[in-house]
């Protein structure tokens, strides 16, 4: 009986800080989210903040495009250990780009890449094998831009 109350009084809280979190506009990834199929969706123009559990968890996140001829940006960092890989993938699973400039700690940001109509996948490992940083957000910042003409912006 007292364990079922705790765990509505938990729901109802966990349900708040969800509801808050979308209302700031920053969401989360959805473990588990270590492969295509489970990838967290992600909007354009979205801030959403996930944790590195453990050096080998990937986190995978979903773009669904819905225009043609946009320009796809994504930046990550935050977190001191963890030496970030990100790569963009299409919908077919390929790999369209690796970023990898920096070491532990360091950001990542993917720039200029042409994106049509249809799913982009969004993939951050890490490279440190001793990276310990399990209760650390990083943030993960997506951006669509119209390729017409507009100048590209750094975030
Ligand atoms: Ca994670
Ligand atoms: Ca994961």
């Amino acid at each position: 009986m007292y364990n079922l109350r705790v765990k509505r009084a938990l729901t109802a809280v966990l349900f708040l800080a969800a509801a808050l979190t979308a209302a700031c506009g920053v969401s989360r990834e959805q473990e588990p989210n270590d492969d295509f199929e489970r990838a967290t969706p992600v909007r354009p123009n979205s801030t959403t903040r996930g944790r590195i559990e453990t050096p080998h968890d990937v986190d995978m996140f979903k773009l669904d495009v819905q225009t043609d001829d946009a320009i796809l940006y994504a930046h990550v960092g935050g977190i001191r250990d963890v030496d970030f890989v990100l790569s963009v993938f299409d919908q077919d699973k390929k790999e369209i780009k690796r970023y990898d400039e920096t070491g532990a700690g360091g950001d990542e940001e993917a720039m200029d890449i042409g994106v049509h109509r249809g799913v982009y996948y969004i993939v951050l490992s890490n490279k440190n094998e001793r990276a310990h940083n399990p209760g650390q957000d990083y943030v993960l910042r997506v951006r669509l831009e119209s390729s017409a003409g507009r100048p590209a912006k750094r975030f």
